[in-house]
């Protein structure tokens, strides 16, 4: 079937946000209440990001809300975290809650904060659940083993690769351990970071991740899609070779960062169809779709 990238991309932009916003990019999505939600990072002007809810019955026609649902300012004893922005959310859920993670920036650097909700209306913030630098993280949606699972992209001396690490309460995590790094002389040589929350599937956890190449002055951001073992997530099973989404259209190479496609948020529906929700140029957000089946057979 491919991967077709939405005719009307894109499906999200600036002038769709009632209020005054910079960028509306990088969104968490879930199934919701009936219908589709996002959780979008917009760029306020000040170049400091808060969350913003975009709803819709379709997954294609989406009304961003009249204000922010989560700020910086909102995070209490945390602020000191993200007082230069929350970026990038993943949500999944567990039980009955929502759990999102995402990035707080700060002169610490970015770390991964967590946050819970019910409603999406108000949030619960658990504080932050790694030290800075480290960002791209996702819960697995499902205990494996007795144990809740995260991935996540710790940046230290110049490396760029995606960890493991497990927790008992998803608040207190250990045995932390490497999974992959970026691949030489390839389009995800520079760095590689998990995108998209694993989902569940008959041949094993799918999920989709990013790999950045530099070139000269600037960095191309191509999506990537990989297989874990559905017992034991630190066996790769295979992965895509090339990428499976990349900046061709002038919504993903011209904008505040060129040549750039981001995905933080998918919907994989029951019968297999995926909305991957991503973003151009860290600008707007876009819609591609494609199916579970389709994308398992890339990584093998
Ligand atoms: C990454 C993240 C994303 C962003 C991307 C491209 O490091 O910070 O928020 O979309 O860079 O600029």
């Amino acid at each position: 079937m491919g991967i077709i990238k939405f005719e009307k991309n894109p499906i999200i932009i600036k002038e769709d946000v009632p209020f005054r916003v910079n960028s509306i990019f990088n969104a968490g999505a879930i199934k919701f209440d009936g219908g589709y939600l996002l959780l979008c990072r917009v760029e306020m002007p000040s170049g400091r990001s808060s969350f913003v809810l975009a709803k819709s019955k379709n997954g294609v026609n989406f009304k961003v809300d009249s204000k922010p649902c989560l700020t910086p300012e909102d995070h209490g004893e945390y602020y000191k975290y993200t007082e230069w922005g929350i970026e990038d959310p993943r949500i999944v859920k567990l039980d009955d809650s929502y759990f999102i993670t995402y990035t707080g920036y700060s002169k610490f650097m970015p770390l991964v904060m967590l946050a819970e909700t019910k409603d999406f209306n108000t949030f619960k913030i658990h504080g932050p659940i790694t030290e800075p630098s480290n960002k791209d993280c996702s819960i697995f949606p499902e205990k494996i083993n007795g144990y809740y699972w995260k991935m996540d992209r710790p940046s230290c001396e110049g490396r760029s690769d995606i960890w493991l690490s497990k927790s008992p309460d998803l608040f207190y995590w250990g045995e932390h351990k490497f999974l992959i790094e970026p691949t030489a002389g390839t389009w995800e040589q520079n760095k590689i970071g998990g995108s998209t929350p694993p989902v569940r599937t008959k041949d094993g956890w799918l999920l989709l991740y990013h790999g950045v190449r530099g070139f000269g002055i600037s960095y191309i951001y191509k999506i990537g899609v990989m297989l874990l073992d559905i017992n034991d997530p630190s066996k790769i099973i295979g992965k895509s070779n090339e990428p499976i989404v990349l900046p061709d259209h002038d919504y993903e190479r011209i904008g505040d960062v060129g040549n750039v496609v981001f995905t933080n948020g998918w919907v994989v529906e029951d019968n297999g169809d995926v909305n991957i929700y991503y973003s151009g140029a860290d600008m707007n957000i876009c819609l591609a779709q494609t199916n579970v089946d389709y994308l398992i057979s890339l990584c093998k």
